[in-house]
């Protein structure tokens, strides 16, 4: 038998669709050989004269993004394109579609649905793909009983409904992965701007905190899992066989487990791979220890993707962040100690927002060496504590506060993005005002002017998506292009 493994999202630069390698193994382990495409590199005629030229037995989909998780005047929404990519799919193959990813796990019954796809798995649940194989073509086992699985149940005579079932019970060790069924090397490109194209290994899985937006504890679970030092450094010793020596570590956020942490790196210092690679990640301001600190700068370390949130104790606590003001300076003064080089992110914008606590958080950074991006304005996302206060607060076009697709989505399939009131339709003019150095703090889209209009079922923006991503990295003041930056995700 053989499977099609198909990267859905268009994005420039793309990432190496690591996912594809867990999938492909995880096939491989049943006798199943697989085939990787990637719409980041094909046109649709493409895809469509592979898929005529192969009986494929079955698709797997990875869905990495839901959107790009930044306001601007046209948002980017993957989803449509995607949808048309499964229905090509369908006319060649009729064999199962099974979809997973970080973006389908965001709300996978919704998207299953949407995208009229057969079958999902969500969350790190590549180790249920077997049972359901298993099922499918031997006709084995029972869907109901397979962790992680998003199906179908048809009761007779009604309208089938989409179950979820539970994930697997926790485990803290994380298994070894085979790599090296995506070609990496189609990525690659040295260079510390590069990044996006890095080779990209976990180390560990899943976030313990609870800020109020993100989706990460819902799709990677609450607890950590932890890979050995030994199972980490296997998959960068199959990169550098490659030729491939710059690495994106690609866990929620590198300390969720302090101790994991400091393990790797000095198992790394022991074995000399401070020679040999080098490496980002993100990392958060809470439990950043001065032991990581000092290990840092001896390891390979390129950078540290942190995201402050904010600089306001009360903006921090709304935003459901586990840590204060002070903390962001302790970890920012061992920065300075040690050598490190942070790029810092900040979510402006959120409930309770006003000109002054900007300002408070601005200010804070004059003098301090360290790139801010802010994000401006916030994506409600379903499944996370903020979405869900802001659905049971009424209906999304009578909150003020809310823009984008307003009208018919309640179910926050599409983008809605929180932006408080109170900054004002000139915000971006207000923040360049008051940014002392024009060359430290940038945004990942054009800056906008916030504006109440509805247009359709939108509002505030043009009523139609970017169904292919890029970034548009620009200073905020003055407004100068930017290679695309680290601190890039929330
Ligand atoms: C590292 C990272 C980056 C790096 C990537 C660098 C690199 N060289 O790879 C950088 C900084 C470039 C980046 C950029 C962006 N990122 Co990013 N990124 C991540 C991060 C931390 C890791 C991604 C990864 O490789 N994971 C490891 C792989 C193995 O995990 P996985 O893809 O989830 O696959 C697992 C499962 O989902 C499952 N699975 C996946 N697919 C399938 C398919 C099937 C059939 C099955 C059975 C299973 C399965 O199996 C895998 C093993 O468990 C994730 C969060 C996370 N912890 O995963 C965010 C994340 C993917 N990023 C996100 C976002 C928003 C972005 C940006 C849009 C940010 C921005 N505004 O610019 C861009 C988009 C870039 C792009 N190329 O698409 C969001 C996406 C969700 C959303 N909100 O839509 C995430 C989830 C972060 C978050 N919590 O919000 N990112």
């Amino acid at each position: 038998m053989i499977f099609l493994l198909m990267s859905a999202h268009r994005w420039d630069p793309p990432s190496p669709p690591a996912a594809l390698d867990y999938v492909a193994w995880e096939l491989e382990k049943i006798g199943i050989d697989s085939e990787i495409a990637d719409i980041s590199f094909m046109d649709i005629e493409e895809l469509e004269s592979l898929l005529q030229s192969n009986q494929y037995d079955g698709v797997c989909v990875t869905i990495r993004n839901l959107e790009r998780t930044a306001f601007s005047e046209k948002l980017h929404f993957p989803l449509p394109a995607i949808k048309k990519l499964v229905q090509l799919v369908k006319t060649y193959c009729s064999g199962p579609i099974i979809v997973g990813g970080n973006g389908f796990s965001i709300m996978p019954e919704r998207i299953l649905d949407y995208l009229g796809a057969d079958y999902g798995i969500h969350g790190g649940g590549e180790d249920s793909l077997p049972l359901l194989i298993k099922y499918l073509f031997e006709n084995e086992g029972d869907p109901g009983k397979i962790p992680h699985l998003v199906y179908r149940q048809n009761s007779s005579g009604k309208k089938s409904i989409i179950k979820r079932n539970l994930m697997s019970p926790y485990k803290r060790k994380l298994p070894a992965v085979k790599r090296g069924y995506v070609n990496y090397c189609r990525y690659f490109r040295p260079g510390y701007e590069n990044f996006s194209r890095f080779g990209n290994i976990e180390t560990k899985r899943g976030c313990p905190y609870h800020c109020m937006y993100c989706v990460e504890p819902e799709i990677k679970g609450r607890k950590v899992r932890v890979k050995s030092p030994e199972d980490v450094t296997q998959e960068v010793d199959w990169f550098l066989r490659k030729g491939i020596t710059c690495f994106f570590l690609t866990d929620s956020e590198f300390n969720a487990d302090c101790e994991a942490a400091v393990a790797l790196l000095q198992y790394w210092r022991k074995r000399g791979y401070h020679r040999k690679i080098q490496w980002l990640t993100y990392a958060t301001p809470a439990h950043f220890s001065e032991e990581l600190a000092a290990l840092l700068p001896q390891s390979g370390n390129l950078g540290i993707a942190i995201d402050f949130g904010h600089i306001s104790n009360k903006m921090l606590a709304n935003l459901g962040k586990s840590y204060t003001k002070s903390d962001i300076e302790e970890a920012l003064h061992l920065g300075e100690q040690y050598g490190l080089t942070f790029k810092g992110s900040l979510i402006l914008g959120g409930p309770e927002e006003t000109r002054e606590t900007i300002r408070e958080a601005i200010e804070f950074f004059h003098g301090v060496v360290c790139e801010i991006t802010i994000a401006l304005g916030i994506r409600v996302f379903p499944n996370t504590p903020f979405g869900e206060r802001i659905r049971k607060s009424g209906s999304l076009v009578d909150n003020p506060n809310l823009y984008g697709k307003v009208i018919d989505n309640d179910d926050l399939l599409e983008p809605v993005y929180y932006i408080s009131q109170e900054l004002g339709e000139d915000i971006f003019d207000y923040l360049s005002d008051i940014i002392p150095n024009p060359q430290q703090f940038y945004t990942l889209a054009s800056p906008f002017k916030v504006q109440s209009v509805i247009n359709g079922h939108f509002r505030g923006v043009i009523p139609e998506y970017k169904t292919a991503g890029a970034l548009q990295m620009q200073y905020i003041t003055p407004a100068k292009e930017k290679d695309a930056s680290l601190s890039s995700r929330k």
